[in-house]
């Protein structure tokens, strides 16, 4: 062949292909399934978008990927950040098949789900917080729900009641059910009110996520952020969940030995015993004396790579001070980012070479899962409880 045609044919080859994978998608026939994140911040709804990946997967439907809901302080409606702007797309389509909700509205709304056809699915009726009196699951009422849908137009035309139906995939061919109620054909786009997933996020479903995979600019930050601030070698990362919003959930942990994410250290029906104020909120002295127990017994362990440092990241309280001070004399120093920015800590305690995280939230149970995956060790402040660990800390002495 003459080398010019050749060219040609080649450079045709390469171009069909990368159009085909990275570009245009074929319309699903099995059809979507789409939700508003609409329960809890950043933690909340990560635990949540696990669960309702394994649903789409057990009903072979695509899934939508929502924006992040996320708050501001001072206003009144959510913000909705891209799906892609945190996580990357690529590795989420290694398991099933999935397409941000912005292209999807783009591409293939108007064909399939034309403004007409756009029920919202709830299990049953949800009261009107205004006052209507239609059966509806009043989808779009309230924030962040209204503002949510609104990011992309989207307005319903009538809703359907899917009770008894459920997420629980595990059990009784509720996949099978779901397709056999309501048929892709028929029913290319279940629309749901919140997330088609349970919280916290069921066992089976946490090591999927090993697909959700930081975006390159997340990466880059937190990268950036080690190399230029920490002192070279190891650092163990901690998450202090301490502001005014915690401490009022704290007080529920009388009633709820299981609280929140707490499965993630207790076991899902608290085979490793019930949770403990402590757990949920730790003084200093349980912080450093902690710290200082992981930092003497790592360098036991690796002598030629001890702690240099500590990252710490906080929703309030980072206690830069206390630590700074109470770990001096081990030469170890205490940083954080001078601009909160949730996720790049989020990325940097996971790339950490230790980190102690609130066994009760769900931000430390998204670093506890990212290091499961990836093999890195995590514990958790103030378990096991100090009965179980007096021994440990008495050989110490
Ligand atoms: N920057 C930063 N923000 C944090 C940190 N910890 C908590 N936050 C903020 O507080 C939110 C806590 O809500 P979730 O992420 O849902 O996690 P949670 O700890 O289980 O808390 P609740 O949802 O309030 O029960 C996070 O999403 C962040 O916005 C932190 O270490 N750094
Ligand atoms: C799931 O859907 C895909 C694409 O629509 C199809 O190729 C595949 O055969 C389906 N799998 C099952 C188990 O039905
Ligand atoms: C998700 O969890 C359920 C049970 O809890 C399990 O049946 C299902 O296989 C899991 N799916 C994935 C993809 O992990
Ligand atoms: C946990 O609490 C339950 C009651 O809520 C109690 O029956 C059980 O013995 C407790 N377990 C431990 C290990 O303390
Ligand atoms: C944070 O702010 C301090 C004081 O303004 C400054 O010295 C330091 O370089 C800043 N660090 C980063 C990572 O921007």
């Amino acid at each position: 062949m003459h080398w010019k045609i050749r060219y040609a044919v080649l450079s045709l080859f390469f171009l069909k292909s990368v159009v085909q994978t990275t570009f245009v998608q074929d319309v699903d026939e099995n059809g979507y399934i789409m939700y508003c994140p609409c329960m809890g911040r950043f933690g909340n709804q990560a635990d949540h978008f696990l669960g309702a990946l394994a649903f789409s997967k057990s009903l072979n439907r695509t899934l939508v990927l929502p924006p992040w809901v996320e708050y501001r302080q001072g206003e009144l409606r959510s913000h909705q950040v891209p799906f892609d702007t945190y996580f990357k797309v690529d590795e989420l389509q290694k398991f099933h098949r999935v397409i941000t909700m912005h292209q999807f509205m783009k591409e293939f709304a108007s064909q399939i789900w034309p403004p007409e056809k756009r029920i919202s699915f709830c299990y049953m009726e949800r009261k009107s917080l205004v006052g209507k009196t239609d059966q509806s699951c009043h989808a779009k009422e309230g924030n962040p729900f209204g503002p949510f849908w609104d990011t992309f137009n989207i307005d319903f035309v009538g809703s359907e009641f899917f009770g008894p139906l459920n997420y629980d995939i595990h059990h009784s061919r509720m996949g099978q059910k779901w397709n056999e109620k309501y048929p892709p054909g028929k029913w290319p786009v279940i629309a749901f009110t919140g997330a088609p997933a349970s919280f916290p996020v069921q066992d089976e479903n946490r090591s999927l996520q090993k697909y959700l995979v930081w975006s390159d600019d997340i990466t880059r930050q937190a990268k950036h952020f080690i190399k230029n601030n920490l002192p070279k070698g190891s650092f163990i990362g901690i998450h202090l969940r301490n502001g005014i919003d915690w401490v009022r959930a704290c007080e529920h942990i009388k009633e709820s030995p299981n609280l929140f994410s707490a499965p993630q250290c207790l076991g899902y029906r608290n085979e490793k015993g019930n949770a403990t104020m402590n757990m949920c909120m730790q003084t200093k002295d349980i912080v450093l004396r902690q710290l200082k127990r992981h930092i003497k017994s790592i360098k036991e362990m690796h002598k030629h790579n001890e702690i240099k440092s500590i990252f710490v990241a906080s929703d309030s309280n980072h206690l830069i001070y206390d630590l700074n001070e109470g770990l001096q004399r081990m030469q170890i120093s205490t940083f954080k980012l001078n601009t909160s920015n949730p996720h790049v800590d989020l990325a940097i305690l996971g790339m950490s070479n230790h980190f102690v995280g609130n066994c009760i939230s769900s931000f430390s149970a998204f670093v506890k899962r990212e290091r499961d995956v990836k093999g890195f060790p995590t514990t958790f402040w103030a378990f096991p409880t100090e009965k179980n660990t007096k021994k440990l800390l008495h050989e110490e002495l």
